[in-house]
């Protein structure tokens, strides 16, 4: 075995996420949130030749997935989602007519394995605390180590500049709330406010994530969860096919406005 030097070690992984995180400080499209739908989006992005990074709070990607419903870790998709996951390489499987399950932590592993080989970019341990704004515009997002925020320490976050920003931070719809309390009223929703996440309808959410997958400020794009929860959809429960969906068309929306 060769002789190992720590220091070595400790430079090549400082060298080499300095190189990756100067290389993600100016991009086409910065996606907050590495559930189903910011890793479907980033995926297909990523594809189509931009440049695209994922800010993920958490260590792990894959947002709700993991637990598939109430720790029972299957995930459910309906007869439009499954050829998304197919496409991934998940393994799915038939339970009866348009019902389709998946094992979570493959779904997990694969999606985000195949966003990264797209060409992806995931930051995790980030947490996007808020955004860069010109006058009626969100032209970036600030962003800080999770580690530092769950500590509690006072340190000045840093800023990263992208075309796009899609909000995909799930039910709490963070981006899109930082935006609201800065230019109250102003969302392109029907109240120009957050109209709020309703209770559970799996087939009415699933239609209305799809719907709700648009622009709500010049600049921000939401997806998946936080779609519903700032156009005012219900909550879906554990099918997870409106995410991918909702990921493949926001990326498809972004897409044709940076061919502008
Ligand atoms: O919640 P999440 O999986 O979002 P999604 O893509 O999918 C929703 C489903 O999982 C499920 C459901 C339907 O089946 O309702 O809930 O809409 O993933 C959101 C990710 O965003 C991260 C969070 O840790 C999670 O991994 N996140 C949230 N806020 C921030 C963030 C933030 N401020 N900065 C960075 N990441």
């Amino acid at each position: 075995m060769a002789e190992l030097n720590e220091i070595i070690i400790t430079r090549a992984i400082i060298d080499r996420y300095h190189a990756k995180i100067t290389g993600n400080l100016d991009v086409d499209v910065a996606i907050v949130g590495a559930g189903p739908s910011g890793l479907v989006a980033g995926y297909h992005l990523a594809q189509k030749g931009y440049r695209v990074t994922i800010f993920e709070r958490k260590l792990s990607v894959g947002g709700g997935i993991w637990g598939g419903g109430m720790l029972f870790n299957e995930i459910v998709v309906q007869d439009e989602a499954r050829r998304i996951l197919e496409e991934f390489g998940v393994r799915v499987n038939r339970y009866e007519e348009n019902y389709y399950t998946a094992d979570a932590i493959e779904t997990v592993s694969l999606l985000a394995a195949r966003a990264i080989q797209k060409g992806v970019t995931i930051l995790n341990g980030i947490t996007v605390e808020d955004v860069v704004m010109r006058p009626n515009r969100v032209i970036g997002l600030v962003i800080l180590w999770s580690a530092v925020e769950i500590a509690g320490l006072h340190v000045d976050p840093l800023a990263i500049r992208a075309k796009y920003i899609v909000d995909a931070t799930g039910h709490d719809t963070e981006v899109v709330k930082v935006v609201h309390k800065k230019v109250p009223g102003r969302l392109m929703t029907p109240t120009g406010n957050i109209e709020g996440e309703k209770s559970m309808w799996s087939e009415e959410a699933e239609k209305l994530t799809l719907e709700n997958t648009r622009e709500v400020f010049p600049g921000l794009f939401v997806a998946g969860m936080a779609a519903n929860a700032t156009f005012g959809g219900p909550r879906m429960g554990p099918i997870f096919g409106g995410m991918l969906l909702s990921g493949e068309k926001v990326a498809h929306l972004i897409d044709e406005r940076l061919k502008q």
